[in-house]
């Protein structure tokens, strides 16, 4: 997938990247949030150093849509790592559990504002690529329906805070990082999660790919949705037509409904149907390293 494709156009992302150093000179902490199944693609690595000083939390959101035990696995990486790491479900989870650990990473600058004599609430904000749940995180966080408005790069307006406990305010509104597209495999991940425009792809080749990848991380679910023969072949083109069969996506003649099919996978897949699937697996834990730094 070239990157040529991506619907990122350098104005935008100049645009988006000024709005963003200046929401992140007002808060303290910062609220990173990915995607519980592919937490790397979904992360671009420019956080890091853009919020170098301030307290961070990474939050795998979506967490009901993957696989518990990578899940598991993922957050003891990025501890090792030394981040605070939580997971999280934007649509069910406990709002609690979520301010406790926020409480509990801005001690530090509250402390340092007492230190100095001054009663200050924490600022903070939501930050992430798109489509990984930011607005609905904090909605969730409000208990109201104000982060709606706009997060579209390029919309100016004045920063409104809403108070979520004694010290804390959150900004209302997300901030905004590109996807990562320098990295093939990752932007493929990030294709199959649709985190990039699907009309700027062909479909039947995303949907195919994607039902590989499934194939092979779990066979028996992906089986089981689409009524897969036993032994069926694992070319992507076999998978979609195999799906067609199995579920009687058909056209007069009894040709293939190849496009409907692959249109009704994605769907499926990012609506958890087919499964609590991880797509991009945790690192094994023997190997010391897992190649991606910190
Ligand atoms: N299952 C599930 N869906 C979520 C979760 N968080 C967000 N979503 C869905 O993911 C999609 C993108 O969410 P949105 O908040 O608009 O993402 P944003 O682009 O980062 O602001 C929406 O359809 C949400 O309903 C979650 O924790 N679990
Ligand atoms: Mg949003």
């Amino acid at each position: 997938m070239p990157n040529d494709r991506i619907n990122w156009y350098p104005g935008h992302m100049a645009k988006s990247r000024r709005l963003l150093a200046d929401q992140l000179r007002a808060v303290d902490a910062v609220i990173e949030l990915c995607d519980a199944r592919a937490p790397l693609a979904t992360r671009n690595p420019d956080l890091e150093k853009l919020t170098r000083g301030k307290a961070r939390i990474l939050v795998l959101n979506k967490a009901d849509l993957a696989d518990d035990r990578q899940t598991a696995r993922w957050l003891e990486t990025f501890r090792r790592r030394g981040l605070t790491a939580l997971r999280f479900n934007s649509n069910g989870g406990k709002v609690k559990d979520i301010l406790a650990r926020i409480e509990e990473a801005s001690k530090p600058a509250l402390e340092r504002y007492a230190a100095r004599g001054v009663r200050k609430t924490i600022r903070f904000m939501v930050i992430g690529i798109p489509n990984v749940g930011k607005s609905t995180f904090i909605n969730r966080l409000h208990g109201s329906a104000i982060a709606k408005a706009s997060d579209r790069p390029g919309v100016t307006r004045a920063n409104q805070w809403v108070k979520i406990g004694p010290f804390l305010e959150i900004l209302d509104t997300p901030g905004m990082l590109p996807p990562r597209m320098d990295d093939q495999e990752g932007a493929q991940l990030l294709a199959y999660l649709g985190s990039i425009r699907d009309e700027i792809m062909d479909t039947e080749a995303l949907a195919g790919g994607l039902m590989a990848l499934l194939y092979r991380l779990d066979p028996a679910a992906l089986s089981a949705r689409y009524k897969l023969p036993e032994g069926c072949g694992e070319a992507p083109h076999e998978l979609l037509e195999a799906a067609c069969r199995g579920r009687g996506w058909l056209l007069s003649g009894g040709r293939y409904d190849t496009d409907r099919a692959a249109a009704l996978v994605l769907d499926e897949f990012r609506g958890g149907k087919i499964g609590k699937i991880t797509i991009q697996p945790a690192p094994e834990r023997t190997t010391g390293g897992d190649g991606h730094g910190e």
